[in-house]
């Protein structure tokens, strides 16, 4: 295997692991913070890692419209181009393509669709994407797949489905296979349990070096999407690391690991951080809000962040308030780093046999709210 997965300790259905890369180990459960454009917005690449991140998600999408994949090869790749010089996943842009609505045309080889930034008509087909993705050396390669959308007719659930399955067996055929290196396949299916099984097991049967469940927290809801969880997490192969693509809120995320997943990515805590929303121990806080105004507190007594150890809510109100480019800042790096702190608390419980504990604790003390 090109990526190896150590798994270091279980707790339940929670693993606790390790995964080798060409650009250093990444402790898991771990979460990704999102870097769609070479730049995790409004972090330093230095300031992520102190954060305790060890991997990045970069998109292919956006990256091959501009600066253009090509470019970012002949530069010396994704980690030189961005001064991030540890780990990378890059989504396919599958995904992201299907955002695109009107300015798209998917057939069965692939889909050809318009630049938003000038217009000009661009194709990604598996065999594309993943040489996209070689050329911006990530570490971790994405099959390219079709997002189902939710709700969905079933119908349209399995052609969609079949679809993804089928570009992840072209997108392994054309995967180079290179020590540090790996290759997910992404399960879909919607909420459909045996479509989640029968693409579980398309999946294995090509062999991948991890194995994402894509196609949730598209709208299900919660409840739904533990549920899939518990069909699809126990099919996928227990040697290899599994993703949860785009997930999520705090709670989404202790829920998921509970029921067996080892990495996350999500927009939450850097785009909430631009909109002055912080997540906390205690649950969320706006800083936007006028009560915070006069508090000299900090966000959050016990977060070892920057914001929090030398700025109160009221300086952050104030920073919010006057547009000034450092609140942004300043309230992603606290968001990035407490879900940092929440994926070390997952990863040391799972090591002590204490998860059932931790996640109690999580819990009550999300639910007290006096912020
Ligand atoms: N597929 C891909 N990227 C994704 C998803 C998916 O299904 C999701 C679903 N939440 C987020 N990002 N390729
Ligand atoms: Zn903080």
């Amino acid at each position: 295997m090109s990526l190896s997965f150590e798994l270091l300790a279980t707790d339940g259905l929670a693993r606790r692991g390790r995964i080798a890369t060409a650009h250093g180990t990444v402790e898991t459960p771990a979460f990704m913070p999102v870097g769609t454009a070479g730049t995790v917005k409004a972090m330093m690449p230095q300031s992520v890692a102190e954060t305790g991140a060890e991997i990045v998600l970069g998109n292919t999408y956006h990256l091959m419209l501009r600066p253009g994949a090509e470019r970012v090869a002949a530069l010396g790749g994704l980690h030189k181009f961005m001064n991030w010089p540890r780990a990378i996943l890059t989504d396919s842009g599958g995904f992201q393509v299907m955002s695109l609505k009107e300015l798209r045309k998917i057939d069965r080889d692939g889909v050809t669709f318009r630049s938003p930034i000038d217009g000009i008509q661009h194709r990604l087909t598996p065999e594309r994407s993943i040489q996209i993705q070689h050329l911006l050396d990530a570490d971790i390669t994405m099959s390219f797949d079709e997002c189902t959308p939710w709700p969905v007719e079933k119908e349209d659930a399995a052609r969609s489905m079949r679809l993804s399955m089928d570009w992840a067996g072209r997108g392994k055929h054309a995967f180079v296979d290179r020590p540090g290196y790996g290759l997910f396949g992404i399960v879909q299916g919607s909420t459909f349990p045996d479509l989640r099984e029968e693409s579980a097991k398309a999946l294995t049967a090509i062999g991948f070096d991890g194995y994402a469940v894509g196609g949730l927290a598209v709208g299900e809801g919660q409840e739904l999407m533990f549920q899939t969880l518990e069909t699809t997490v126990p099919l996928l192969p227990a040697d290899r690391p599994r993703y949860l693509m785009g997930v999520g809120r705090p709670s989404d995320i202790v829920g998921a690991v509970r029921r067996g997943i080892d990495m996350f990515d999500c927009v939450m805590p850097t785009r909430a951080g631009r909109t002055a929303q912080a997540f906390t121990r205690r649950g969320e806080l706006n800083l936007r809000n006028a009560r915070h105004r006069d508090d000299p507190r900090p966000i959050d007594e016990r977060c070892g962040c920057p914001a929090c150890r030398h700025h109160s809510r009221a300086y952050l109100h104030h920073l919010i308030r006057s547009e000034e480019i450092l609140g942004p800042m300043l309230l992603t790096w606290h968001n990035l780093h407490y879900y940092q702190d929440i994926m070390r608390g997952l990863r040391a419980a799972i090591e002590t046999q204490s998860f059932g504990h931790w996640i109690a604790a999580f819990e009550q003390e999300q639910g007290r709210g006096d912020l």
